[in-house]
């Protein structure tokens, strides 16, 4: 398993951090993450064999949110 974290923008309130964090569990090979409002970043725990990072950051962009870096 491993830790990715990316920065976020865009999410303005709890339902954006609910909406970022089930569409990022619901990716196969995520186990889990955990969105931040106030740090506007998720860290995400993966199977690398599994999924590569540039999903996530299609995945978020895909609803609507912007990866910083
Ligand atoms: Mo909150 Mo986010 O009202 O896409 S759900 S701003």
């Amino acid at each position: 398993m491993e830790r990715f974290v990316v920065n976020i923008e865009g999410m303005h309130c709890q339902g954006c951090v609910k909406n970022v964090t089930t569409l990022l569990r619901a990716l196969p090979g995520v186990s889990g993450a955990r969105v931040s409002l106030e740090e506007a970043r998720a860290e995400i725990d993966y199977d690398p064999q599994a999924i590569q990072p540039a999903r996530f950051r299609e995945a978020i962009e895909s609803a609507g949110f912007d990866v910083a870096g």
